[in-house]
Order: C-alpha cells, then structure tokens, then sequence
C-alpha cells in the first residue's frame, strides 16, 4: 500500500543524572569529590532512503523513544550516551511539527539525516563544582529531558518530469517504454492507484525521473474519481507533460480534455499553470482519420505549445519526445543551480 502522509510521536532520552561522591581510601584523608557526568540521551533521526518509497511502517508504530543517558557513576564514570533511533523515509519527506506547522526538514536527497528530536543533556556530577572556596561540593545535577512533539510526515515524490491525463490516456505506457519503470496498464480507468517514478537514460550519463500517477477526471477536485491528492507528487517536478488520446474513439474532444486537465490542476494548485509544459498526442498507431491529432496540433501551433505526436506501443515519436525532455530538465537544472 502506498501511503504518503503520517503523524508520528518522537522523543529524545532523557539525560542520565550526575552523581555525588567522595573518593574514600585508606590513607586518603578528605578525599576529593568523584561523582561522574550522566550520559546524553539517544536522538530521533530521519534518514531519507530511496530503499524505502512509502510511509505505511510508520502508519503501525507511532510512538518512538530514544534511549536514555545513564546516570553518572563513583570514581569519575561518567555514564554512557543513549542509543540514536534511526527512522528510514522516503527520499521527498516533508517534516513538520504538528503545533506549530513549522517545517523542521525536507529530505530530499538519499542518505540525508536530520534530528527530529534532541535526547536530553547529561547532568554534571559534584567532581564539576569544585572551586578555590568549595573542595567538598555536594552539588550536582540532573539530565535534561529530550525533546517530545508530535510530526507530520508528508511524501512529496521528486521526479523531473510529470504526467497528467485522464485515465486510460497512455501514462502508464510510457512510462514502461522510455523507463525502468513497470506500473500496470489496463484497458480500464483508474488502472494505476498510487504514483510511480521511472528513471529514463537518454544519453550518455545523462537520465531524468518521471513521475507516473493515477488518471485525473473532470470534478477530480470536488472528489471525483481518484481525486486530486495525488497531485501533490507532481508538484516538485520541473516539467509537465499531458497526455491526450487522440483515438477517434475517444468521445472527448482533445482541445477540451486538455483544458479540462488544466482547470482541475488550477483548482489544486495554480502555480502548476506557470510550470512549463508539453502536450503528448499518445495512440498515433490508432488514430483513424486523424481528426483529433490534427485539430490538437492545430491548436498547440496556435497557443505556440509543443506537442509530439507518439505511439507507446510502435515507439514512434518517443526519441524526440525523451530528447526535449532531457534537454529540457538539464536547461531547468542549469538555470537552477544559479538562480534557484
Ligand atoms: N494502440 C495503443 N494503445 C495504447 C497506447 N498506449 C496505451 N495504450 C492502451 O491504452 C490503455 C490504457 O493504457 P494505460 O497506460 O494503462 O493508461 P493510463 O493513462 O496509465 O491509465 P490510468 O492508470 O487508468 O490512469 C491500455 O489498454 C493500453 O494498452 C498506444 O500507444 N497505442
Ligand atoms: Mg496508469
């Protein structure tokens, strides 16, 4: 099951107690004072892991503790460091803090860690307090507690590129042919239900990630079909590429579903309109007459928006298609690594 949102409770160990103590020996008259430090608390730490590509485990266990610092010992011992818990996410997990919405960490690289919640400071032992006017101090202090809140975890897929289109369009199929990727395809609507991510090689060391998700329809925003939640993993992409069927068979006129397609993105998030964008006339290989291409490639000449024309299955029309992809992400990530 694909989950992407959770609530967790974390908290820090607590730190161990320093100690009171004197050292006592024969032949040591007033021996000074020897009580050791306590030992910090464990940590929470997120990890971000592309092992991992949901957050259905923390949907189970909700409560997470680390381990206590021990408490400071006789004879200088300080007491040991409580145990770190490491927690895998997802690589595109948002963290906040549930009180006060703050945004604690976006993970978004693999092996990227952060602190969730700090273990607590070990107290300081009598051996501490010693000054020119006190040699015997009794005086020591507690640990700290750890930090406790309760998080909200939200997955944010990071792909490069993102397909929209109405269930059936051809997503899931060409995902599978330019990618990795291997989602199911079906003769039937809403055949994918949970996002996919391919990775497409196109030139030499040069690949880009796709993001596949299930089918939108018209009202998806009032709840319609699937609905628009799964929008949210196509937020981060550079790019977007809606798929229009243009089989004759298809009722829908081209130019309206793709309108359609924007309206319900607008509804969810309105800067998704500003994101550059291509049109995938998907099918060619069935396309009767070719009313529908040519009405929809009229249309992309008028408005000045690309559209390739492709068959999944034949593969005709992909080479081109993956070349502007892959330039366009690498002009995006050129631009970025100055401006963004
Ligand atoms: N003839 C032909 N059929 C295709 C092509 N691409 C996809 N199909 C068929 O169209 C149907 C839907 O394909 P999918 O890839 O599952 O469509 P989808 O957009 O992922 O659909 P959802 O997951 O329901 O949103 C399947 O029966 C595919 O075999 C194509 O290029 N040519
Ligand atoms: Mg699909």
């Amino acid at each position: 099951m694909f989950i992407d949102h959770a609530r967790i409770f974390v908290k820090g160990g607590k730190g161990g107690s320093g100690h009171c103590s004197f050292r006592r020996e024969k032949f040591v008259p007033r021996g000074g004072p020897n009580g050791g430090d306590g030992g910090h608390g464990g940590h929470v730490i997120f990890e971000a892991s592309h092992r991992v590509s949901t957050l259905l485990d923390l949907r189970y266990q909700r409560h997470y503790q680390a381990q206590a610092g021990e408490r400071g010992l006789k004879s200088n011992q300080h007491g040991s460091k409580g145990e770190h818990i490491v927690i895998h996410v997802p690589v595109g997990t948002l963290v906040k803090v549930e009180e006060t919405e703050e945004t604690i960490v976006d993970l978004i690289a693999d092996g990227q860690t952060a602190v969730v919640a700090e273990g607590g400071k070990g107290g300081k032992g009598n051996a501490r307090y010693v000054t020119s006017t006190n040699q015997a101090p009794h005086d020591f202090e507690p640990g700290t507690p750890g930090q406790e809140h309760w998080l909200t975890l939200e997955l944010k897929l990071l792909a490069d590129v993102g397909l929209v289109g109405f269930p059936n369009a051809g997503k899931s199929t060409l995902i599978s042919a330019i990618s990795s990727a291997h989602p199911e395809i079906g003769s039937y609507p809403f055949t994918t239900l949970r996002p996919h991510l391919g990775v497409v090689e196109w030139a030499e060391e040069s690949s880009f990630v796709v993001a596949d998700i299930p089918g939108l329809i018209e009202g998806a925003h009032e709840g319609k079909g699937l609905g628009i939640q799964f929008l949210k993993h196509i937020q981060r992409t550079a790019l977007l590429l809606y798929l229009i069927d243009i089989t004759e068979w298809v009722e829908e006129d081209p130019i309206v579903s793709f309108e359609t397609l924007r309206k319900e993105l607008q509804a969810f998030d309105p800067t998704l309109l500003e994101r550059p964008f291509a049109i995938a006339a998907t099918k060619t290989d069935s396309k009767g007459e070719g009313l529908h291409l040519n009405a929809l490639q009229a249309y992309c000449v008028k408005h000045d928006y690309h559209c390739f024309p492709l068959s999944a299955v034949t593969r005709d029309g992909l080479t081109s298609l993956i070349t502007y992809l892959g330039k366009t992400v690498l002009e995006n990530k050129a631009s970025c690594t100055s401006n963004c």
